[in-house]
């Protein structure tokens, strides 16, 4: 079903296995499975309604200033995207539509019928279908002046104007799924804190959190069976991280739990001693799929256990729970769902949670409970570890406030 956010609901990394993604960002979630919503892997062509004749003072028009915040090859974003590309095309000034399936950029003095709040620079909306972005229109506020300039904020010639490049740095951030760190509890250096600063240009948080969606450009290291990355217990459990953004399916690979998926990475892992294994995908940006195999070859596996979604379509992160025997090496490949909507497998980062119960000398058959993952929050039958919190209605930038007396 197609739907257009009523508000955004966001989340935040919070203790346990999510540590490793707790930076400043945050993300544009699905209220249902609490995953983000992100573009399918490929090219989100965006339609540029605004002028392209006159000339700003950093010598790009409004056109070409949207552009460098897209596609620049230094100041964009699409430097920094692994599997996903901004595209664009530059038309006559003019109104986009809401819910027409095209990503417009203009300028409006009211944006689709309503009233500006007098501090919103610009705005994007967000539609969606399950997990994946479908729709992003970015607005602009006409009741301010408009330049495009590098540096302070209203310095010298520019007092008064605002720049249009920082704030499409900021508003294509909302584009690809990510939201307001400093709204959400976070304190960091962003374009994407919801106030206009002398920060013109994406910051390393910035670039962490799209590329958590979108991968970092290039295919993973452990992409292949035989590529494997090594998993060493620290104490009794692991957690390590990564992305199938980019991955692929090998040649005589097993579907993994059952679903065609495509896009698969691996792990591996050598009990130390016999006991009882718990691994998860908890914390992992996507709807996952998880085997666990052994045997030498991609095409000669043997199945041991296999998990697509705790509460399927619901929390859709993986879970298996096996007996491992001392000295046997594990294989962990962990796909994503492959709805058979034409994108292919789901991907983004990865995160796998290991932890094991040595059955020790006086072993015997008993199965040991699997250990809850760690993390706070979670009540009201949320996953644990991802904290819910609410917004205001649309994503936007605002102008500083005024300065109080
Ligand atoms: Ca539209
Ligand atoms: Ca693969
Ligand atoms: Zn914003």
């Amino acid at each position: 079903m197609r739907t257009k956010r009523p508000h955004f609901l966001v989340l935040v990394a919070a203790g346990g296995a999510l540590l490793a993604l707790a930076s400043g960002f945050v993300f544009i979630t699905n209220d249902t499975t609490h995953l983000p919503l992100k573009w399918a892997p490929g090219n989100i062509a965006m339609k540029l309604m605004v002028d392209n004749s006159i000339v700003l003072s950093d010598g790009n028009t409004r056109a070409t200033t949207l552009q460098a915040a897209l596609q620049g090859a230094t100041r964009g974003w699409n430097p920094n995207l692994g599997d996903a590309q901004f595209t664009s095309t530059i038309v006559a000034p003019g109104n986009g539509s809401d819910g027409n399936s095209i990503n417009e950029v203009f300028f409006s003095a009211s944006p689709y019928g309503t009233t500006w709040d007098s501090n919103t620079l610009a705005i994007t909306t967000a539609w969606y279908n399950g997990n994946d972005r479908v729709e992003a229109d970015t607005i602009f506020n006409t009741a301010f002046t408009w330049d495009s300039y590098r540096g302070p904020l209203h310095a010298g010639a520019m007092a008064g104007k605002e720049d249009i490049q920082r704030v499409a740095l900021h508003e294509f951030g909302h584009t690809l799924g990510l939201d307001h760190p400093d709204e959400n509890g976070q304190t960091v250096t962003a374009i994407m804190n919801s106030h206009e600063s002398s920060i013109d240009s994406l910051q390393a948080d910035d670039i962490n959190g799209a590329q958590s969606l979108y991968g970092p450009p290039g295919v993973p290291a452990n992409d292949n069976f035989a590529s494997a990355t090594a998993i060493t217990l620290s104490g009794t459990s692991a957690t390590v991280t990564g992305y199938n953004t980019n991955a692929t399916k090998e040649a005589g690979e097993p579907n993994h739990a059952g679903n065609s998926g495509g896009r698969s990475v691996w792990w591996k892992w050598t009990a130390p001693s016999t006991g009882t294994a718990t691994l998860t995908t908890q914390g992992s940006l996507f709807d996952t799929t998880l085997g666990v195999y052994t045997g030498s070859s991609v095409g000669s596996l043997t199945t041991i256990t296999f998990s697509d979604d705790v509460q399927p379509g619901v929390v859709q992160y993986s879970s298996v729970t096996f007996s491992a025997t001392s000295g046997v090496t594990y294989y962990f490949g962990v796909d994503g769902f492959n709805a058979s909507d034409g994108h292919g497998a789901d991907c983004a980062a990865v995160t796998l949670n290991l932890s094991f119960a040595s059955s020790g000398s006086t072993s015997t058959s008993s199965t040991i409970p699997p250990t809850s993952s760690g993390g706070g929050g979670g009540g009201g039958g949320a996953p644990s570890g991802w904290f819910l919190g609410a917004l205001g209605l649309l994503a936007c930038m605002r102008r500083l406030r005024a300065k109080r007396g």
